[in-house]
Parts: C-alpha cells; sequence; structure tokens
C-alpha cells in the first residue's frame, strides 16, 4: 500500500516534466517516438531499417536508453545519425525527468527522434517522456499472447508493430491470433507487420511514418 502512495505523486511529477519535455519538442518541431519492446525484440533493428531510409528525407535524432553500455548507439551512429545515449543504471524505463537531461544536448532541430527506451513491456509504459506517441513492438517468438498479458503498453500505444515475420515458419506464433488480442486492448492501434531483417512490410512503416511527418509540419505552420 506505501508503495502506491509513493507511485502516485512520482508519476504526477513525471506528467508535469513530460509536458514541459513535450512543450520543448513542439518548438524544434520535432515528431518524437518513444519505442517500447521487450528485450531483443527488435528495437534497435526496427530504428537501424527505419533511419538507413528515412536519414536521406529528414533529420533524425536517436536517443538510445540502456542499463548500461552504448552498443545500440555505437551501431546505430554508425548510420551517419545523432545518436544521444542514456544510461539509466538500475531504472527499467525512461522517465521524463531522465528525459529532460538530453535537451541541453540536442544542438539543432531534426524532424523525427527516435527513443530507444530499455527493453522491458512493463516499467516503460508508465512514464510518459513528452513523446507523440509509443510505438509498440511484438516480435513473433514471444508468442501471440502477450498483449492481454502486458495490456498497458498495447492500450497505449498508437501503433504497434509486429516484428521478426520472418520467423513465423519456426515459432507457434499465430499473426490473426495477436491482432486480435491486441485490438482487444486497443481497438485503434495502427498495426504493422514486418521483418527488420528481410524488410518485409516496411514500406507502409515509412508511408505512416512520413504521414506523421507532415501532420506534424501543417501543426507548426497554424
Ligand atoms: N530473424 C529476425 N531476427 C531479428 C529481426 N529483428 C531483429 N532480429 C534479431 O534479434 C536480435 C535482437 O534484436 P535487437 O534489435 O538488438 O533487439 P532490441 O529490442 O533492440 O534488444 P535490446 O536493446 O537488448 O532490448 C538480434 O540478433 C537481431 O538481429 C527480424 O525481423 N527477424
Ligand atoms: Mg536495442
Amino acid at each position: 500500500m506505501k508503495k502506491i502512495r509513493i507511485l502516485k505523486p512520482v508519476l504526477v511529477s513525471n506528467q508535469q516534466r513530460a509536458r514541459e519535455n513535450r512543450g520543448v519538442f513542439d518548438r524544434m518541431n520535432s515528431l518524437v517516438i518513444n519505442i517500447i519492446a521487450s528485450p531483443g525484440a527488435g528495437k534497435t533493428s526496427f530504428i537501424k531499417y527505419l533511419v538507413n531510409v528515412m536519414k536521406k528525407t529528414c533529420k533524425i535524432l536517436v536517443v538510445e536508453g540502456d542499463i548500461k553500455g552504448q552498443i545500440d548507439s555505437k551501431s546505430i551512429s554508425r548510420l551517419g545519425v545523432d545518436v544521444i545515449q542514456i544510461n539509466t543504471a538500475t531504472e527499467c524505463h525512461l522517465d521524463a525527468f531522465m528525459t529532460a537531461q538530453v535537451l541541453p544536448k540536442i544542438k539543432k532541430n531534426y524532424d523525427l527522434i527516435l527513443v530507444e527506451n530499455i527493453g522491458n513491456l512493463v516499467c516503460p509504459a508508465e512514464f510518459e517522456i513528452g513523446e507523440d506517441f509509443k510505438l509498440a513492438i511484438l516480435s513473433t517468438p514471444e508468442g501471440d499472447d502477450k498483449p492481454l498479458k502486458y495490456p498497458l503498453l498495447f492500450h497505449l500505444a498508437k501503433v504497434i508493430v509486429i516484428n521478426k515475420r520472418d520467423l513465423l515458419p519456426y515459432v507457434d506464433f499465430r499473426p490473426d491470433e495477436a491482432i486480435k488480442n491486441i485490438q482487444k486492448e486497443n481497438p485503434k492501434a495502427v498495426i504493422f507487420e514486418v521483418s527488420a531483417k528481410t524488410g518485409e512490410g516496411f514500406e507502409e512503416v515509412f508511408r505512416y511514418i512520413h504521414k506523421e511527418l507532415n501532420a506534424r509540419k501543417k501543426k507548426s505552420k497554424r
């Protein structure tokens, strides 16, 4: 019970800080996507696939969250985009205060800021960071029941990507069942099915993100 009383004010002040971050991102006119998934679901692979294609048409910053080390940020920066690392040490999620520490390091305006959250299906969903939307990744080896077992993330994510489609012949994952389970938690979710290994399904993801980028540009002109 005591834990609940502590958590509430933490979340309230986090939300306040997230609103302030949102204001800063709005002034920069950046679309910010908070990418959340379990460890190894393919967050970095998904980001790298996006970056490789989209860096030709838009300015991208990746904010890389990890408990320790810079393995992912090093491999992303080899693609020639800017990366800022956050190491959380003991925390299993990024929160708005950690994200605020990144803001002074952002020296130019980016069209798109991709944030790779800590690999975890639970805590990252609870903490807003000032994002435009959450993008959840569910990979086929994890099983099609995960949206029902970890509902908050799948409820809150505007976009849900089913990754590792190329592994479907080898795993017990029923795409129709997964989509049904996602829609039980979140009937409005925008769902993509991709493979970050083969590139299957990415055309639709690119189209969607371009649409979101254009919507953001129009919003800033008003
Ligand atoms: N077959 C297959 N493998 C994939 C796919 N996407 C990612 N992988 C592999 O899955 C492993 C984990 O991918 P990452 O992109 O590092 O996953 P992550 O979610 O960033 O992992 P953490 O940052 O450690 O939480 C790597 O060996 C990738 O090559 C895919 O679509 N198909
Ligand atoms: Mg990663």
